[in-house]
């Protein structure tokens, strides 16, 4: 009895020490490595963006040039009308939206597009007001362009555009370079930088350029590629996440006046195989913080500020395409290094963070889903 009572006892002890517990069940492993609750809130045919509107109901943009406002608590799903014809083909169609910083006042929001022209397609920027009924739905008014890619090109591909108000009330643009390549150089044009405006679309005063042109006087950063993630740390510096070639997905500090690399450097190769010189060989470009290869795919980017997630704070949280997955990076001062990786099984398109500290992400595709994260 003795005996027994005693190899009981030990045996308790060794389970509870993990010696002789069975092996856990991969899912239990995964569901406590997934740092967060899932639930699914709406579907969408490929979404793109999205913006949380005061009253917590959910902008949705979807590629083909549909607005969608959800209910996360009702899960139903209306539609605003007056959105402008988009080009949608190749990666092009509705893209970001974003909410005038005194929405709550004027009721204005911002969506970018790709839209056609002679030339083929580019970006473009357009603010609007938003007015929602009683069923759910609504439509924009007072519809104007304020911004757009200074030239065209066939093939759809590259053109970003994601949106972003400051601080001090300027809206950013992250301006692809539409495949084009050598623009994201040119001074005289808009392609392939961060473009820094007035919320009417002039260009910021003291922007870095502002004295050599009117195409310069936007521009705030240059030599990009394809930028589809941005957003400001808590000291209020912005850091961007771009697609590189073949290779070499970046998140790059954003400073004044300065110029990233692309087409000259870069740590990917061109799809073709051609290699291309990396950042260490041109020292006057700024080397980005951290870089992929293979690459990740970035389609949207958070610096997470909310108290849900505590060890999240201050991380740059990636939604990616090709990789899948959900990939923060720490941030320590101006170093950054990837520090978990989460599948999510599916491209993943949109993020942006609540002000309640959930984190919201959409997947890219048809059923495209809304899914909110929130502690396990
Ligand atoms: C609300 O707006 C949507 C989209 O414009 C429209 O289909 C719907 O009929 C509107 N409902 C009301 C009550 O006005
Ligand atoms: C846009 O806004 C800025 C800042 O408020 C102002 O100085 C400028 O005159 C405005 N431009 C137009 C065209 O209204
Ligand atoms: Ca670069």
């Amino acid at each position: 009895m003795m005996h027994l009572g005693l190899s009981v006892a030990c045996y308790a002890l060794a389970l509870a020490a993990g010696a002789l517990a069975a092996p856990e069940p991969l899912d239990v492993i995964e569901a406590r490595q997934t740092p967060w609750k899932a639930t699914t809130i709406t579907s969408h045919a490929e979404p793109w963006a999205i913006a949380f509107l005061p009253d917590n109901r959910v902008l949705v943009t979807e590629r083909r040039g549909n607005l969608r406002l959800v209910n996360p608590e009702t899960k139903a799903t209306g539609t605003i009308t007056g959105v402008p014809a988009v080009a949608y083909g190749g990666q092009g169609g509705l893209h970001d939206v974003a909410l005038h910083p005194n929405y709550a006042e004027n009721s204005i929001i911002y969506l970018s597009y790709a839209e056609s022209g002679s030339g083929g397609a580019g970006g473009a920027v357009a603010r609007a007001k938003l007015t929602i009924n009683t069923s759910g739905g609504g439509a924009l008014s007072d519809l104007s362009v304020i911004w757009r890619h200074s030239q065209r090109a066939s093939g759809g591909l590259q053109f970003a555009c994601r949106l972003l108000f400051g601080k001090d009330g300027a809206l950013w643009i992250a301006s692809g370079e539409i495949n084009q390549m050598t623009p994201a150089q040119s001074m005289t044009a808009n392609l392939g930088k961060m473009i820094k405006l007035y919320d009417n679309g002039t260009a910021f005063a003291g922007n870095p350029f502002a004295s050599q042109g009117a195409v310069q006087s936007q521009i705030w950063s240059l030599g990009h590629r394809n930028p589809l993630g941005f957003d400001w740390d808590a000291e209020g510096r912005l850091w961007e996440v771009e697609m590189g070639p073949m290779g070499g997905d970046e998140l790059n500090l954003i400073e004044q006046g300065k110029n990233y690399g692309w087409p000259l450097v870069s740590q990917g190769r061109h799809y073709d195989g051609r290699t291309i010189p990396a950042h260490s060989t041109r020292p006057e470009f700024i080397p980005p913080k951290a870089f992929w290869v293979p690459v990740i795919s970035p389609g949207g980017m958070i610096i997470y500020k909310g108290d849900l997630f505590p060890s999240f704070k201050g991380n740059a949280i990636i939604a990616g395409l090709s990789s899948q997955s959900i990939v923060r990076v720490t941030i320590t001062g101006d170093t950054a290094k990837e520090a978990q990786r989460v599948s999510m099984g599916r491209r993943m398109r949109g993020i942006r963070e609540h002000k309640d500290g959930s984190i919201w992400v959409i997947q890219d595709g048809n059923n495209g889903q809304l899914i909110k994260l929130t502690p396990n």
